[in-house]
């Protein structure tokens, strides 16, 4: 006899040592575990459930709950997994559709190559990428205008917010509205506490950013989904001090940056790095500052670090 009654589905919004925090598609919230000890964590102690998963479980007779299957994800936002010595892929979320990067500028203050990184992996995982500059309280708009139209001039929607005085927290709160977003950036950037404004009785951790170094305190520890609306789910991550490329060709990274695309066909030799070739497309549009030379500049520190590791 089965000692299971039927599956049910549900959605993973949190992982634990080795428990998954799963909402029930009937709306309750449990603790569970994997079905089979081998399969709790693979051999590098990457986890074979991520948030954001759609899982089948079944209920047992005690009560409890156990997940037999994840269902096929339809986008992984993935990093290299830090501290290894053989790569390997950290999924950092599943099945979200958008990237909100949420940098800061200041205290700590804007670090664009961070953000680009994460454009960069959002690209990647074909996600509708957001970016919110966080803190506009702090340092006045002629200061960080050219760096939002940078942005801009990309493709990116940008969305000047501060927490703390609420300027369009609402325009934020429209861009979540009825999808699956991720909010990502910096320890310190502020993530959670647009959260905590946005769907108030969140009760998201805050750390106050280290006057001495700058940077923020790792207030949220662990990826975690919430439903704040019908058909809106957002997860809070905690800053990630790296953003490794997980599977990244030197050759693909011009395309990862939506607003080179248009030139590359242009460049004389195909396969072009953009880097020392002449008649280059892409070389031209920034001297003519038809692209931002930050990015650009960008785009070659990247790619230096792509084919150092390739
Ligand atoms: N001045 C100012 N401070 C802010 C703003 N938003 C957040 N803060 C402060 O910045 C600090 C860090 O905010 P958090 O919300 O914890 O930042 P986080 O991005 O969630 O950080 P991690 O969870 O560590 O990744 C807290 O002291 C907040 O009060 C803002 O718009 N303006
Ligand atoms: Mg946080
Ligand atoms: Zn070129």
């Amino acid at each position: 006899m089965r000692e299971t009654s039927p599956t049910v589905t549900g959605r993973v919004l949190a992982c634990f040592h080795d428990e998954w925090e799963v909402a029930l598609s009937g709306g309750d919230i449990i603790r569970c575990r994997i079905r089979g000890r081998q399969f709790t964590k693979l051999p590098d102690g990457r986890k074979p459930v991520v948030p954001g998963d759609l899982v089948e479980l079944s209920l047992l007779r005690d009560g409890s709950c156990v997940i037999e299957r994840v269902l096929p994800r339809e986008t992984v936002l993935s990093r290299l997994l830090p501290g290894r010595r053989r790569p390997a892929e950290q999924i950092i979320i599943s099945n979200v559709k958008q990237l909100v990067t949420v940098a800061s500028l200041g205290a700590p203050s804007l670090n664009r190559r961070l953000l680009d990184r994460f454009l960069i992996i959002s690209e990647v995982a074909e996600l509708h990428s957001v970016v919110v500059f966080n803190k506009t309280d702090l340092v006045p708009e002629k200061e960080w205008r050219p760096a939002a139209a940078a942005y801009e001039d990309a493709g990116y929607e940008v969305i000047p917010t501060s927490a703390t005085n609420g300027t369009n927290v609402d325009r934020l709160a429209s861009v979540l509205a009825g999808t699956f977003s991720v909010l990502a950036g910096p320890s310190g950037a502020g993530k959670s506490s647009l959260l905590n404004i946005i769907r108030p009785g969140l009760g998201l951790r805050v750390k106050e950013v280290s006057k001495k170094s700058g940077k923020g305190k790792h207030a949220t520890t662990n990826v975690t989904v919430f439903r704040i609306g019908d058909g809106t789910l957002v997860a809070d991550t905690p800053g990630f001090r790296e953003l490794g490329f997980w599977r990244i060709r030197p050759s693909e990274l011009d395309y990862l940056f939506p607003e080179f695309r248009d030139h590359i066909a242009r460049c004389r030799f195909r396969g072009c790095s953009h880097s020392h070739e002449p008649d280059c497309a892409i070389k031209e549009a920034v001297e003519t500052g038809a692209l931002n030379a930050a990015r650009y500049d960008s785009y070659l520190r990247l790619l230096e670090e792509l084919k150092e590791g390739a």
